[in-house]
């Protein structure tokens, strides 16, 4: 049994003072980096949109921040403008680790949102990270990060469906909650059979 870190876009944006920021989101750096050394691999995301992304409600005119619109893939929630390809809202926490084994960049698809670290919101186009996974041996996952109720949520069902044995450390994850977005996301994962410690 060989176990990864999964360290779900703890990066500038999704933190305090960020574009999208998220309650807490820097009070979970210090457990994480503690957590790293307890695994074989450590993998981190990062969300990383171009300019003018089609989740980004100023790419919609006269569609607000937060509203929900229908895509070719399904529904989608539209975000303020985040996490823009060399922007410092991209780069990681200042205090994050970021000597993992892998970097694995998501939502760069001018069409499609990716939220999962496995799969873009199409569900069906890969991003390389289960062929990853699979080559070195990989069974156990223990994902961490932002946010719980959308990226963190997202990745852990898609890997409990590919077959992995998941854990969420809650602990170490803070959440948007909008909307009902945290019940559902925990019911989802719970329904999926990831583990929610
Ligand atoms: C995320 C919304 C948009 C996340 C990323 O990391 O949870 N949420 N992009
Ligand atoms: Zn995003």
């Amino acid at each position: 049994m060989s176990k990864a870190l999964i360290v779900i876009d703890v990066q500038n944006d999704f933190c305090p003072g960020g574009a999208l920021a998220v309650d807490g989101g820097d009070e979970i750096v210090s457990g994480i980096n503690a957590l790293m050394a307890d695994f074989t691999a450590v993998i981190l995301t990062q969300d990383w949109h171009p300019a003018g992304h089609s989740s980004f409600a100023s790419s919609h005119p006269g569609k607000d921040p937060m509203s929900l619109i229908e895509m070719p893939y399904g529904p989608q929630v539209l975000w303020p403008d985040h996490c823009i390809q060399g922007s410092a809202g991209a780069d990681f926490h200042k205090d994050l680790r970021v000597d993992g084994d892998l970097i694995i960049r998501k939502g760069f698809n001018p069409q499609i949102d990716s939220y999962s670290a496995f799969f873009e919101n199409d569900h069906t186009t890969p991003t390389g990270l289960e062929g990853y996974l699979r080559t070195r041996a990989i069974t156990d996952l223990t994902l961490v990060g932002l946010a719980l109720d959308f990226c963190v949520n997202y990745s852990a069902v898609d890997a409990a469906k590919l077959g992995f044995n998941v854990t969420v450390r809650q602990d170490l994850c803070r959440a948007i909650d909008f909307d009902g977005s945290l019940d559902a996301a925990r019911a989802g994962m719970a329904d999926a059979g990831v583990t929610l410690a």
